[in-house]
């Protein structure tokens, strides 16, 4: 079984008004479409992360009008989950939607509990169970954000994933943030040394930890076993060859 995450960061204009990338997300579709035996995930983007962030919903509901909020969160990332079904759709995939916040829950601000009999039973049946960031109810502090990347490793060690790709926006994982001079990209590497790379953020309006948060999911990925590639989805191919295991321009990690 392979994973695939979608950033929010390449198939939503992030930081600004909500707005799908559509061409982007055509583009991957397609890439994801053909591929048997994967669970496709994809962030929250400009749909989640900026009224996530303004209602400062992650430390979860303190003052009533966080409810509302916390609604109108789940209610958007519903809509760009929408978008994502019939993206896979139009490409003839079989997409079956699965939000974590629909089939699991959380304690704590982390995700604790998350259904796997349902996507067993998609991928069983030929379907692509299609998961994402999302806002879930909380036992302890009301409501918590919970990223795709949490997510998938959730499902990577109760599922056992061979391989997971993240399509982002920059060509993988460097030594420095991406742009600044030295910063060079890694290759290959394994999760220890990933710890030690990923310790800034992504600088952009991130509640759930930006690369800092993913390289840490990433790490505890790559020590399950299973390998994890990071590339760039905003190049043609690049998404599409990393699930064929063909080795594109970007970043392995494996334990
Ligand atoms: O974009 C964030 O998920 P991510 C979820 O995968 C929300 O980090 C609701 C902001």
């Amino acid at each position: 079984m392979m994973l695939v995450k979608l950033g929010g960061s390449i198939i939503t204009r992030k930081g600004g008004a909500k707005q799908v990338r559509r061409d982007v997300l055509r583009r991957l579709a397609h890439e994801v479409a053909a591929v048997p035996e994967l669970i496709v995930l994809h962030g929250a983007g400009s749909f989640g992360h900026t009224l996530a962030k303004k209602a400062g919903l992650k430390q979860g509901i303190a003052r009533p009008s966080q409810f509302h909020a916390a609604s109108l969160v789940s209610a958007d990332v519903r809509t760009l989950h929408v978008e994502v079904l019939r993206a896979l759709q139009a490409a003839k995939a079989r997409p079956f939607s699965m939000p974590p916040g629909q089939v699991g829950f959380a304690r704590g601000g982390q995700l604790a509990v998350m259904a796997m009999g349902p996507f067993r039973l998609a991928l069983q049946q030929g379907f692509t169970p299609v998961s994402c960031g999302d806002v879930l109810l909380d036992e302890q502090q009301g409501v918590a954000i919970v990223s795709a990347d949490a997510v998938a490793l959730h499902l990577a060690r109760e599922l056992g994933a061979e391989r997971m790709v993240f399509a982002t926006d920059v060509d993988g994982i460097y030594t420095a943030p991406p742009g600044k001079p030295g910063a060079e990209l890694i290759e290959h590497c394994s999760p220890d040394a990933l710890r030690k790379h990923v310790l800034g953020g992504s600088g952009k309006t991130d509640v759930t930890g930006g690369m800092a948060g993913k390289g840490q999911a990433i790490a505890a990925m790559a020590e399950l076993g299973c390998e994890v590639w990071v590339v760039n989805g905003l190049k043609p191919g690049r998404v599409r060859d990393a699930l064929r295991g063909k080795d594109p321009v970007g970043t392995i990690v494996r334990g």
